[in-house]
């Protein structure tokens, strides 16, 4: 549902826009059955993904965040875009527009989905590239889909089977940080995962060291050559829309780009299933909510107004 006045207003918006930002979140995702971080479907083997996504669970048990990104590295390669992936590779090819997609996601779905590269910014990183951890060893190794990546990681699927069936209410996640202790407090439904060696895990070709996967933790920097491309659209001219898509906004510095582009005077369209009362009520200037499926608005609200 959505306020009614909004698709209206929105479209002249969007009709008379020039330059336009899509921020792109795991709410895009959804409808492509890949899960989001944060609420009740982030979860993966009773873990909280959020806590496994970090540097500090990686430095504690790289075998249990390798198993998690391979698995999420499967998902992303079942996946299919949506529509809202089409929908913004659509806009992406438009030549009446500039148009740029910050994305935050990392499962390369709107890379599929013919979006263009150059106007692709993946802020968080790719799931499908791997780094070296040695600080002294730069080896990146790009666009790797290999599925698995190491036969110690090849997941039996009865295995996955018999874990998804056993998914435990949020209450009872487990932190990552309980495996900084040692123990890790048994759950009802918590069955151990398989404990990997290093030497099981995918390593360097050029110094052995262990490789990681290629994606943004908490506290790590952002792609510096990424931020400076973004950067160069920002300020090349004046943003005129910014449609803040299936993301919770509580990180930074991908959050802030919606501040920026609505204190230069820009417009904003969300695209959430869950959306402040006070933007629904049209009480905020020049701020419109689409509330549901992204995959299902954004071709609707994109689309060619009728004549
Ligand atoms: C739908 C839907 C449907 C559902 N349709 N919608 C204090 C200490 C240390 C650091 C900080 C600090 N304070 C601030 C910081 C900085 C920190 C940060 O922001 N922390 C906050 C949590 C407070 N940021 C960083 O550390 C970043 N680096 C940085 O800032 O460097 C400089 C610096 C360093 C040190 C200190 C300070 C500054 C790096 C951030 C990296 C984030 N990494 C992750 C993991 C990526 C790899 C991976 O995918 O595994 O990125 S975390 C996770 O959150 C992932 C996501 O990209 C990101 C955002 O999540 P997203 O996409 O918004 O998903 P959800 O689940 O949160 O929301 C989904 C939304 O969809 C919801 O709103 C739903 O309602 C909606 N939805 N279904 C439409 N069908
Ligand atoms: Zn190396």
């Amino acid at each position: 549902m959505t306020n009614p006045a909004h698709l209206a207003e929105f479209q002249e918006c969007f009709g008379a826009s020039k330059r336009i930002v899509a921020l792109v979140g795991a709410g895009l995702l959804a409808s492509s059955g890949l899960p989001t971080f944060r609420g009740t479907q982030g979860l993966w083997k009773n873990f909280n993904m959020i806590d496994l996504a970090t540097p500090d669970a990686f430095y504690i048990d790289p075998g249990l965040v390798w198993q998690f990104y391979l698995w999420r590295r499967h998902q992303a390669l079942q996946a299919q875009p949506n529509a809202g992936h089409l929908a913004l590779a659509e806009l992406s090819r438009s030549t009446s527009k500039e148009f740029v997609t910050i994305t935050q996601n990392v499962d390369g779905l709107l890379g599929r989905a013919g979006h263009e590269r150059e106007k692709l910014h993946e802020i968080h990183g790719s799931l499908f590239d791997l780094r070296c951890t040695s600080f002294t060893c730069t080896y990146v190794d790009h666009g790797n889909e290999d599925d698995p990546l190491t036969p110690a990681l090849d997941v039996p699927e009865e295995y996955e089977k018999s874990q998804s069936s056993s998914l435990p209410k949020e209450s009872e996640s487990l932190s990552v940080m309980d495996l900084g202790q040692n123990v890790v407090a048994p759950s009802p439904q918590f069955t151990a995962i398989q404990e990997l060696s290093v030497s099981e895990l995918p390593l360097c070709p050029a110094c052995q060291s262990l490789m990681r996967p290629g994606v943004v933790w908490f506290g790590e920097l952002l792609p510096l050559r990424v931020l400076d491309e973004i950067d160069d659209f920002l300020e090349s001219g004046p943003v005129d829309l910014i449609l803040v898509i299936g993301t919770s906004g509580t990180v930074y510095p991908a959050n802030a780009y919606v501040d920026l582009v609505r204190s230069r005077g820009g417009a904003v369209a969300i695209f959430n299933t869950d959306i402040e009362p006070a933007v629904m009520r049209g009480e905020l200037e020049r701020t419109w909510g689409f509330q549901g499926d992204a995959a299902e608005w954004l071709p609707v609200a994109l689309a060619e107004p009728k004549k």
